[in-house]
C-alpha cells in the first residue's frame, strides 16, 4: 500500500508541503483543482503547475480526489453531453500528467453530510459528528441554515457556496427521482468515460456515499455490498473500481468492511482509512484511528489489505482536531495536520509489524 496525504493546494490549504514531508512514509499527494467548478475542463497548464509543485516538494501526483461529476450528469439532463466531454478531456490530460487513480462520487446534491463539525470528545479534541435524529427531523433547507453557521463548513468539499446557493433548484430537480434513475445515469456516464480512462491508463475509483443511507429522500448508490456489485457490473472494465472508505461504509453496521476488502480487493484502487464510533441510535463520530477508540478494527482492516497484497494507494482520511488546531484560520474540518499524521503512524506501525512477521515467516493471526 502506498501512503498518501490529501492536500488542497497552495492557495486553499493551510498546511505547507514541507510539513507533510516530515510525516514518515508519505509518497504522494492526493490533489484536485478545487477552484475549477464541477463540469469544467481541467487545462493542461494548471495540471502541470500542480505536478511541478508536488514534485519539487518530493511527492508524486498519481492520485486525484474529486474530479467532480456535474449534477446534470447525475440527473441525466440533455446538457450532460457537454459536461461528459469536458470530463473525458480532463481524463486525457490527467493521463498525460501521469495520474493513475481518480476518486469521484455520484452522490446527489451533497457530497458528505455531518451535523456538527466540532463535536467535543471526552479527551477535549473535536471531531465531525452525525446526529441521525437531527437529519431525520429537518428538511434540507432548515438543515443548511442550521449547519452553515458553523466555522469552516463552506470550505469543505461538496459544500462550496456556489453549489449551496442552488440547493432549492437542485432539490426540485431531484423530485420523483429514484435509485433506478440514478443507476441508469451512472451507467450512461461510465459507458462514456471508462473507455477513455482505460486508454489513458487511469483507474476510476468511486467514493461511497457518506453516510451510506438515503438522506432528505435522495437516492444513494454506493451504500452496500449489493449496490457496489451492481455499480461495478454497470460497465465491466479494469478501470471501473472503488475507493474503499472505511469510515463512510463503516458508519452502517450492515456493512462488513473486512468482507468488502476480501471481495473487492482487485477493484479497490484507493483506500480511505479512518475509524468511526457508531451509536445504536444511528449517530456516529469520527474517532482516532486506534481500533479501541472506534467501532472499526483498523488493525484487522490494514492487515487484510496487507495479506491480500494491496498495491494501490491509501490515505488516513479525516482526523480529529487536536492540540488547538481548530483555532487555526482556514483549517478545513477533518483535514488538520496532527491527527492525520498520527493516523499514518498507526497504519505504518501495523504495516511494519506485518512486514517483520513476514520476514520471520511468522503466521499472522490478526485477520
Ligand atoms: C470527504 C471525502 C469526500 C471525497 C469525495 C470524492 O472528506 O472523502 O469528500 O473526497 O466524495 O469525490
Amino acid at each position: 500500500m502506498q501512503i498518501t496525504f490529501r492536500w488542497y493546494g497552495e492557495k486553499l490549504d493551510t498546511i505547507p508541503l514541507n510539513f507533510v514531508k516530515q510525516i514518515p512514509g508519505v509518497k504522494g499527494i492526493v490533489w484536485s483543482l478545487h477552484d475549477v467548478p464541477a463540469g469544467d475542463y481541467w487545462e493542461m497548464d494548471k495540471i502541470n503547475q500542480v505536478k511541478i509543485c508536488l514534485s519539487k516538494a518530493g511527492f508524486n501526483n498519481e492520485v486525484v480526489e474529486s474530479l467532480n461529476v456535474h449534477e446534470d450528469i447525475k440527473l441525466g439532463l440533455p446538457s450532460r453531453s457537454r459536461y461528459i466531454e469536458n470530463y473525458k478531456n480532463t481524463l486525457r490530460n490527467l493521463g498525460k500528467a501521469g495520474v493513475k487513480v481518480v476518486c469521484y462520487n455520484f452522490m446527489p446534491v451533497f457530497d458528505w453530510t455531518r451535523t456538527d463539525l466540532y463535536k467535543t470528545l471526552s479527551d477535549g479534541s473535536t471531531a465531525l459528528f452525525y446526529e441521525k435524529a437531527k437529519i431525520d427531523s429537518l428538511n434540507p433547507y432548515e438543515f443548511l441554515d442550521n449547519v452553515s453557521k458553523q466555522k469552516g463548513l463552506l470550505s469543505m468539499p461538496g459544500w462550496e457556496p456556489e453549489r449551496l446557493s442552488k440547493i432549492r433548484e437542485l432539490f426540485k430537480a431531484y423530485e420523483g427521482f429514484t435509485i433506478e434513475n440514478l443507476f441508469e445515469n451512472a451507467k450512461y456516464f461510465l459507458k462514456e468515460i471508462i473507455p477513455v480512462a482505460e486508454e489513458n491508463d487511469i483507474k476510476m475509483a468511486i467514493h461511497p456515499d457518506d453516510p451510506p443511507w438515503s438522506i432528505f429522500g435522495l437516492p444513494r448508490l454506493i451504500i452496500s455490498k449489493e449496490n457496489i456489485q451492481r455499480y461495478l457490473n454497470l460497465v465491466s472494465s479494469p478501470s471501473n473500481g472503488l475507493t474503499l472508505c472505511t469510515g463512510s461504509l463503516g458508519s452502517s453496521s450492515k456493512n462488513d468492511i473486512i468482507d468488502l476488502i476480501k471481495t473487492y480487493h482487485n477493484k479497490i484502487f484507493f483506500a480511505h482509512i479512518r475509524n468511526v464510533k457508531c451509536f445504536e441510535n444511528g449517530d456516529f463520530i469520527e474517532s482516532s484511528h486506534r481500533s479501541c477508540d472506534g467501532s472499526l478494527d483498523i488493525v484487522k482492516i490494514v492487515c487484510t489489505f496487507h495479506k491480500l497484497g494491496f498495491k494501490y494507494y491509501a490515505r488516513p482520511d479525516h482526523g480529529r482536531h487536536i492540540w488547538n488546531e481548530e483555532s487555526r484560520p482556514g483549517l478545513r474540518p477533518g483535514y488538520g495536520l496532527y491527527d492525520r499524521a498520527l493516523g499514518i503512524m498507526y497504519i505504518l506501525g501495523i504495516l511494519d509489524t506485518l512486514d517483520k512477521q513476514n520476514k520471520n515467516n511468522q503466521r499472522c493471526s490478526l485477520c
